[in-house]
Order: structure tokens, then C-alpha cells, then sequence
């Protein structure tokens, strides 16, 4: 995508390759750059949302089995961007010990990430915002982060209804509307992948990096 008219730093998605993996938060690559995370509960989409907006279909692991990812997953954009895809939350059949251990890491992780610029969330559409979607938004919104909700296997509801769980999302989040954005999305479909793109563009890109660019384009 060359755009000489409006020189942006434009987020390559397509050129994303794995970094690292981490077993916990203290293991993350240096917390340096920008960073987007994808979180959600098992089975939600994390991984076929991020292989969908890179095309490249293999790059996270997806599964038919939750919780199937249990390590954090760092994939490099560039030299200072990321794509990071969490654990899931929420998978019943994982021990409530380390469920609160990977609960705590995940509100810490939220906290205290300097490079981590946004949150996108992850919510099957045809079970959005149970409780554990709950905490997890209360942990975003509380560490002033921002948060773009997918609403996750969209193909999966005609299109009435899967408007109506739109709306009904983004009224029950309307008081947060300053820090949360809504959107419907497929990975089977490749629905709303150019949406969720630009969102993560807005947060990996910033005006420092704009003036950082040469002036390819001082005439006009
Ligand atoms: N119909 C439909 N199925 C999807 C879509 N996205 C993902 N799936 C399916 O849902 C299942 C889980 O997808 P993953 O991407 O592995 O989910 P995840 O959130 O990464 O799961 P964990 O790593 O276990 O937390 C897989 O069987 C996917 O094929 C979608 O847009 N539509
Ligand atoms: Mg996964």
C-alpha cells in the first residue's frame, strides 16, 4: 500500500513474523515501541483474527480445542510494533490457581505495559460480555487503556441479528464510548478485517512517528 499523499507510518500487517513466546509477563520481549494485544475468552477468535489481518494463515496456532494457546505469542511488524495474542480466559477446565495467577498477570500486564497502546477484545458474537469479558474491560478501562471489541464469528448470525448484538453492545458500553469501539468481524468471512486494521493503525502510528518520516511528499 503505497500512499504518497498522506505519508503515515502504515502498519505492514502483512510482513508480521513471529518474535517470541513467553510463559509469563516477565518474559516479554524489552518493553520498548508499541504494541497492540489481542485478548479474549478461549475459543474466541484470537489467533484466526490475527492470522486473517496478516494473511498469513498460519502464523498464530488456532484450534478446535479451548485454551489452546497458553503461552503469550509476540509477533513482530516492524522493528517497533507488535501484535501480541493472550491466552485466552475464562476456559473451565483450567485450575482456579492458575486461572488467578493468569488473572493477575493479565490486570499487571494491563497496568504496567508502557509499549501496549490498545486492547482488542475478542467476544464470540453469540455470547458477548459474560463475566469474565466484564473483569477483563474493568482492568482495561481502570489502566486507561484503550479497547476495540470484535464481535467475533459474525457469520454465524443473519445479519438482523448480528446488528441488533452491535447495537445492544455498544449502548451497554456507551458510558466507556471514549475508550471503547465496537465492531463486527469474521476471520471465515474476512469481515471487518479493513475496520479492525485501521484501528490498529491509529494506535501502532503516532504523531511522532509522522514527523519522524522523511518528506516524501513536501510539495504539496
Ligand atoms: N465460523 C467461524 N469460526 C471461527 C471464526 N474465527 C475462528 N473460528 C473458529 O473458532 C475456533 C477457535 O479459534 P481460535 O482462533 O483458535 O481461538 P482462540 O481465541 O485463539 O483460542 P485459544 O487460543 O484457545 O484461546 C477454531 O475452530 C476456529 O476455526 C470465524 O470468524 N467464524
Ligand atoms: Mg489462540
Amino acid at each position: 500500500m503505497t500512499d504518497f499523499s498522506a505519508p503515515k507510518a502504515a502498519v505492514q500487517f502483512r510482513t508480521a513474523a513471529f518474535l517470541q513466546s513467553a510463559s509469563a509477563v516477565e518474559n516479554a520481549p524489552s518493553d520498548q515501541g508499541w504494541e497492540v494485544a489481542f485478548a479474549g475468552r478461549s475459543n474466541s477468535g484470537k489467533s484466526s483474527a490475527i492470522n486473517t489481518l496478516t494473511s498469513q494463515g498460519k502464523l498464530a496456532r488456532t484450534s478446535r480445542t479451548p485454551g489452546r494457546t497458553q503461552l503469550i505469542n509476540f509477533f513482530a511488524l516492524s522493528d517497533s510494533q507488535r501484535l501480541v495474542d493472550l491466552p485466552g480466559y475464562g476456559f473451565a477446565k483450567v485450575p482456579l490457581a492458575v486461572k488467578k495467577k493468569w488473572n493477575q498477570q493479565l490486570e499487571r500486564y494491563l497496568q504496567r505495559r508502557e509499549s501496549l497502546r490498545g486492547l482488542v477484545m475478542l467476544m464470540d458474537i453469540r455470547h458477548p460480555l459474560t463475566d469474565a469479558d466484564k473483569q477483563m474491560l474493568g482492568w482495561a478501562i481502570s489502566a486507561s487503556m484503550p479497547v476495540h471489541i470484535l464481535l467475533t464469528k459474525a457469520d454465524k448470525l443473519k445479519r438482523g441479528p448480528a446488528q441488533s448484538t452491535l447495537l445492544s453492545v455498544r449502548e451497554a458500553l456507551a458510558e466507556h464510548a471514549e475508550l471503547v469501539s465496537v465492531q463486527l468481524f469474521s476471520s471465515l468471512k474476512r469481515k471487518g478485517v479493513e475496520e479492525l486494521g485501521t484501528k490498529i493503525n491509529l494506535w501502532l502510528t503516532d504523531d511522532s512517528v509522522i514527523d519522524d518520516l522523511p518528506e516524501i511528499n513536501a510539495d504539496d
